[in-house]
């Protein structure tokens, strides 16, 4: 199939990259590199290889008049404009489920590494600060509270996890899920009231911009921790910031931010604050099987025009 054009969004993973190159014809980034050969082969682009970051606005859907089918390395696909590929055809596919444990497991790592303080920890044995004296006490994690903001699929692999902890959980979602044993409360800053740890792990997008904002906060309280998987566009990162300079919350552990991989010097700059650089999905293992999820979706749509995972919106009904 080399003489399918197909265009990256993004630098593609080193375990995607060689598999689309060794079937399709592969153009990276090159409406950014290069515009003028761009512009000549756009008309013969048919397919468009993203990550879970990555931004595919309708103006450049609408410059690839071939365009068939995105395929997102990565579960999210909020930078996608879904409705305008929709409306011309175009078929969206993500990397959903292969990716749930990792997610949730560095969300059960941020958590423990912000209660317990274990980049503090590490540093203070490492600078030879212990014959000084005992380190801080923490907060305790087993038995606490979670609150879950957002309930699919990672957010119920992450409360399996708090159950081990002997945590209660209770998550908030657009509705309640009849079918989960957990306690639902309605909006995130009731969740936040009554959580001692509040994990983010919502979709990106318009419909959650800033959800966690400074009222949310200020329920989760001065012990409260944040931990936020999901996307930085999520929590207002402003009221974040205020809110862990002036005490409002405990403490966080963040994954994700509103402009990365800047992150602002502010947030930084915090004693009590864990933060990690988008590695939800950072295994060997993991990104092995999206590369692999993200492949068979493009190979599998130009063989026979059936694909593994498609976003929601473009499942076939019934
Ligand atoms: C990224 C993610 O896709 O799955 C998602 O939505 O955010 C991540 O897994 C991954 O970092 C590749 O860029």
């Amino acid at each position: 199939m080399s003489h399918i054009d197909v265009l990256s969004v993004t630098k593609l993973s080193p375990l995607l990259e060689p598999q689309i190159r060794a079937v399709f014809n592969l153009h990276d980034r090159l409406h950014e590199t290069d515009p003028a050969a761009f512009a000549k082969i756009a008309p013969q682009i048919r397919a468009i290889a993203a990550s879970g970051e990555s931004k595919v606005p309708a103006a450049l859907i609408e410059q690839l008049p071939a365009l068939e089918i995105i395929s997102v390395f990565g579960v999210g696909y909020d930078g996608v404009d879904v409705a305008a590929a929709k409306a011309r055809g175009v078929m969206v596919t993500h990397t959903p489920n292969v990716l749930n444990d990792d997610v949730a497991d560095l969300a059960m790592g941020l958590m423990l590494a912000a209660a317990r303080q274990l980049p503090a920890a590490d540093r203070y044995v490492k600078d030879g600060k212990w014959p000084t004296g005992p380190m801080p006490l923490a907060r305790k994690v087993s038995g606490a509270r979670m609150g879950i903001v957002g309930i699919g699929r990672i957010g119920q692999a992450i409360a399996q996890r708090a159950l081990a902890f002997n945590m209660s959980v209770a998550y908030t979602a657009r509705s309640a899920k009849a079918d989960l044993p957990f306690k639902y409360v309605a909006t995130p800053e009731a969740l936040a009231a009554e959580s001692d740890y509040l994990v983010v792990i919502t979709p990106g997008g318009a419909a959650t911009r800033k959800l966690i904002n400074a009222d949310v906060l200020k329920a989760l309280g001065t012990k409260g921790i944040l931990v936020n998987v999901a996307r930085g566009s999520v929590v207002d990162e402003t009221a974040l910031i205020e809110a862990l300079q002036n005490g409002v919350i405990g403490g966080a552990g963040l994954d994700v931010f509103e402009n990365e991989p800047n992150v602002p010097e502010a947030l930084r700059a915090l004693p009590h604050v864990v933060l990690a650089p988008h590695i939800g999905s950072g295994t060997t293992q993991t990104r092995q099987a999206m590369a692999d999820l993200a492949f068979n979706n493009l190979n599998s749509y130009f063989e026979n025009k059936t694909v593994h995972t498609p976003v929601p919106e473009c499942a076939a009904k019934g």
